[in-house]
């Protein structure tokens, strides 16, 4: 749609419309710094096996070594497949503020593989990938630890 062809609002609409924006933001800074990701449940921070609506594991906390943990919830495609080096996907549900930083080795070792903000997620398409897993090249396929911080050092480019 053409923004230049709306109907311009007049009058009460109009002031109806500020006030409610007003108690929109005031409601916004009010609440806790809940939010959701794509799919994954309050409270977590879900890997997928390959899209959002493939099988998932969440972690509620920080997590040194994905070589113990399954691809355990959400769909069937992957179910039961190993984490370690096999997240094409991840999303953010925190509710006390946390980013996700992934990294590319078990002990939270290694450079970051990716991180993501609270509220937010990464798609397949977003991660870049050499079609080797674990080979510490690429973002897909290589994710092994999680750290979770919601103060301090926060990287930048996180999704
Ligand atoms: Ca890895
Ligand atoms: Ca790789």
């Amino acid at each position: 749609m053409d923004p230049r062809k709306r109907v311009p609002i007049r009058g009460r609409a109009a002031v109806t419309l500020g006030l409610a924006a007003a108690l929109t933001t005031v409601a916004g800074l009010a609440a806790a710094p809940a939010s959701a990701g794509t799919n994954c449940e309050g409270g977590y921070h879900c890997v997928f096996y390959f899209d959002f609506s493939s099988a998932k594991h969440g972690y509620f906390t920080g997590d040194p070594d994905f070589s113990n943990d399954t691809f355990n919830q959400g769909g069937s495609s992957g179910r039961g497949t190993g984490v370690n080096n096999n997240a094409w996907a991840a999303s953010n549900s925190s509710t006390g503020g946390y980013y996700s930083l992934y990294y590319y080795n078990t002990g939270r070792t290694g450079p970051l593989v990716f991180c993501v903000r609270p509220g937010s997620q990464v798609g397949r398409e977003q991660l870049s990938t050499n079609n080797v897993a674990g080979d510490g090249i690429g973002q897909r396929d290589e994710a092994s630890s999680l750290e979770l911080r919601d103060s301090g050092w926060i990287p930048g480019g996180c999704f």
